[in-house]
């Protein structure tokens, strides 16, 4: 794609328009960039600006024939969105961009949970066997930090959402993975066949010589995601034994290449809990694989993986009382994942923003897992609702009342894990401010 002397348009001023901002403007592109939210507010953003980039506050512009790069936070249905298809050339994600300007090999891995844990476990496993990997994307770092700054020989292993995927229409990955399908995002992108229309996307241009990591326990992915383009296919499954692919088989993740089985590490290497784990662990090792990486040093490799904030994460231990948190759990599927992979008496802090998606799925992991569920968020209740009769509820008023109420009825051994199977607006920024609040109410209750 020729990028100097382009006219681009970007929308939205967070981490991933002033890095893709910064990026156009280093390669010689005339660049608007633009907020709905007003000036007073981005005012550290645009300190992060280089001269030559135009910007434009409360509102979000375009100037017509540009090409538009719009930011994942921008859903389809809104006023930026709309204006983008009707004035700019094209309208494509960051990753899209990214896709065109980078020479090297991209893995990039979507789905509704584990995706950042499966980034962060194939970059570390990667780097361990001794190729070149980094994580970028969805994870945390915008993919426009990259270009110009990475030896093209480095594997680039993106987490993509859904919503980068929606615009991303020539987006041809070497690998990918989709770690697993369910509802969420529903608001985003306005029903589930939409949703899974998006995440299709990651296979969609894929041909032969690409491979197309595949998780066999998900049953969306089994029935809707097949191959299609003679790309090539790495099964994973924790369930079945396979011939071509990477299985769980007792305590042994064993790798099937051509009817030939290999022991790659056990199960016990890797310190992260729970079958959703398992799984993560497989599509990594499905990469490596595809990639054809020699899997000498894998056990130790799992070993030395310490797991994701916010993902299952062991705060402190109080009082004979572990802490856990899974604030990362933004959707019900996420929860009830985290929960299984729980062992003895559990308190759940569950609730917050609600998504309107059904609790089932979760009500049924809390009915097997916890004694008690404290809510909180406009959630909360229809979680209570949903447990009703199976599992004792009390109503918090807000975290820092759940972590109290947890703790005061918690006995020695017991775990308190928060939850939440919903995402985090209504009280905090995001998944991460929430997390990190609550480990630092917890860390309150050791000094209280
Ligand atoms: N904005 C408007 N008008 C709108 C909507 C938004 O002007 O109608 C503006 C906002 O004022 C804000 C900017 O657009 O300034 C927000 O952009 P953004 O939400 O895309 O934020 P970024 O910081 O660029 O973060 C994005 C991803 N955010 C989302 O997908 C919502 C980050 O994923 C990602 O890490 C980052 O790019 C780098 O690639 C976060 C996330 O929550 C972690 N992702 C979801 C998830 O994991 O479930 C999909």
């Amino acid at each position: 794609m020729k990028i100097k002397g382009t006219g681009f348009s970007i929308l939205g001023m967070a981490r991933t328009g002033v890095a893709t901002a910064r990026l156009l403007n280093e390669q010689g592109a005339d660049v608007l960039l633009s907020d709905d939210r007003p000036g007073h507010e981005l005012k550290d953003r645009v300190a992060q600006l280089p001269d030559g980039v135009h910007v434009h506050t409360d509102g979000l512009v375009v100037r017509p024939g540009d090409v538009v790069v719009i930011s994942p936070g921008i859903a389809p249905r809104s006023r930026g969105f709309r204006l983008a298809q009707r004035l700019g050339s094209e309208v494509i994600s960051d990753i899209e961009l990214f896709y065109r300007m980078w020479p090297g090999v991209v893995v990039a891995i979507t789905g509704t949970d584990g995706k950042s844990t499966v980034t962060a476990l194939t970059a570390h496993l990667l780097n361990a066997l001794g190729r070149k990997a980094v994580t970028a994307g969805n994870i945390g770092t915008p993919v426009a930090t990259l270009p110009g700054h990475l030896d093209p020989d480095t594997i680039v292993v993106l987490e993509v959402s859904s919503a980068q995927l929606l615009t991303s229409r020539g987006f041809r990955p070497e690998v990918a993975v989709v770690t697993n399908i369910a509802r969420d995002h529903m608001g985003y992108h306005g029903s589930f066949d939409a949703y899974v229309e998006a995440k299709h996307r990651i296979i969609m241009n894929q041909l032969a010589g690409d491979v197309f990591v595949r998780n066999m326990d998900d049953p969306v992915i089994r029935d809707s995601f097949l191959p299609v383009h003679g790309q090539s296919v790495v099964d994973c499954s924790t369930r079945e034994k396979l011939t071509n692919g990477v299985f769980l088989s007792g305590g042994d993740f064993v790798v099937a290449r051509n009817g030939e089985y290999r022991i790659a590490a056990g199960r016990e290497d890797l310190g992260l809990v729970g079958r959703h784990n398992a799984e993560n662990a497989l599509m990594a090792l499905g990469v490596a694989m595809a990639l054809d990486v020699d899997l000498e040093g894998a056990s130790a490799a799992f070993g030395a993986f310490k797991g994701l904030e916010h993902r299952l994460e062991f705060v402190a231990e109080i009082g004979g009382v572990r802490f856990v948190n899974d604030s990362k759990a933004t959707n019900p599927h996420a929860a009830a994942a985290g929960l299984r992979a729980l062992d003895g008496r559990v308190i759940a802090i569950v609730g917050g923003h609600d998504k309107g998606l059904p609790f089932d799925e979760m009500a049924e992991a809390l009915r097997d897992k916890a004694y008690l569920v404290i809510h909180t968020g406009p959630a909360g209740p229809r979680i209570a609702d949903a447990v009703k009769g199976m599992v004792q509820t009390e109503a918090a008023q807000d975290m820092e009342d759940a972590v109290r109420m947890a703790f005061s009825a918690a006995v020695r051994g017991d775990t308190v894990v928060l939850s939440p199977g919903c995402s985090s607006f209504d009280a905090f920024n995001d998944f991460e401010d929430r997390g990190r609040q609550f480990k630092a109410m917890v860390h309150g209750l050791d000094k209280g």
